[in-house]
């Protein structure tokens, strides 16, 4: 039986865990952690992983099953490595798994994979979704039936390369006072492929309305964005990276700008945080992954998940993942 801030499953290391609900019945698109010697480094060359493997719950108590391999980075011509953090997505009955890797030239781009079923498998579009760059993306479909990526990690996930539209291997990311990068956002185009236009950076802002600066570690953005809406509001989550906190900013436009809010999830035992919320049968819950199974090695994770509450005025209570049982 699943338990909140337990691993959901042990047989195999998953981590970067993507919440949703399809059919009535919990599906996560998790990254699949595998055992190896791969040096870890600020390029995140320890997180070399090949294949995605879905997990799927009946209901919250029930157990955690494994529907096996759906996608191999052999299957997909234009990957050479590092098969990230996944997302998923339903439109017309098809199911869309949206993924990042590193292409033959060592930069990270963002697939997409097809199904007519939520636990797959997924046969991937031939060549990466044009436009599209670094790690990370998290789907948003509207209430109109819009879809918005969410997308980019800094470091290892090659964000500051990106921000003249082109890769620059050699370019970094603003320092101190310098404004902080934010995620990309693009609307996907209708057949759910492509995106409608180039990818937009998003602002986030602090309490006076100036965007969050470089040197502010503890809220600007890293990586892991995650979209979801509460009575009407927009709410981006990402991790902070170098401090290790979830975080979330809101605002009344998918696209933002976004006001930082407060901290959702503290830190937890290994080096990445990355996290999902999904709203299942009334409640709202918090997928999220940490090293505690492998004893904290960083490239050996596990998901987890537990329940997560709003306050009256719509702000979320901050999760200490090993002292409440919530
Ligand atoms: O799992 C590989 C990378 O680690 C993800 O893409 C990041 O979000 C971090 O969790």
């Amino acid at each position: 039986m699943s338990k909140f801030n337990e691993p959901l499953v042990t047989h195999i290391y998953t981590a970067d865990p993507s919440a949703h609900v399809f059919d009535g019945k919990l599906y996560i698109y998790p990254s699949h952690d595998l055992v190896h010697e791969c040096e870890d480094n600020d390029n995140g060359d320890q997180y070399n992983m090949e294949d995605y493997h879905i997990l799927c719950m009946d209901d919250v108590d029930a157990p955690c099953k494994d529907c096996g391999e759906v996608l191999h980075m052999n299957e997909v011509p234009w990957v050479s490595k590092q098969m990230w953090a996944p997302d998923a997505a339903e439109k017309d009955g098809k199911y869309y798994l949206y993924f990042p890797a590193r292409d033959r030239n060592g930069e990270f781009h963002l697939g997409v994979a097809v199904s007519d079923s939520p636990a797959g498998k997924f046969v991937p579009q031939p060549d990466y979704i044009p436009g599209s760059f670094s790690i990370d993306p998290a789907v948003l479909m509207d209430d109109d039936g819009q879809g918005y990526i969410y997308f980019g990690g800094l470091w290892g996930g090659q964000l500051e390369k990106w921000q003249t539209g082109s890769f620059l291997p050699n370019e970094e990311g603003p320092k101190g006072d310098e404004k902080a990068l934010g995620p990309q956002v693009a609307r996907l185009s209708d057949d759910m492929l492509t995106f409608k236009e180039g990818p937009k950076e998003i602002t986030i802002l602090d309490e006076n309305g100036e965007p969050l600066k470089a040197s502010d570690e503890d809220r600007r953005y890293f990586e892991g964005p995650w979209m979801h809406k509460y009575n009407g509001t927009y709410y981006l989550s990402y991790s902070t990276g170098t401090t290790h906190y979830i975080v979330y900013a809101t605002s009344d436009k998918p696209e933002g700008p976004f006001t930082y809010r407060g901290r959702i999830l503290e830190p937890v035992i290994g080096w990445t945080t990355h996290h999902s919320i999904v709203e299942f049968k009334g409640k709202w819950y918090l997928f999220y992954h940490d090293s505690s199974l492998s004893g904290g090695i960083n490239s050996q994770r596990s998901v987890k998940f537990c329940e997560l509450h709003y306050n009256e005025d719509g702000t979320i209570q901050t999760i200490k993942p090993y002292e409440n049982n919530n």
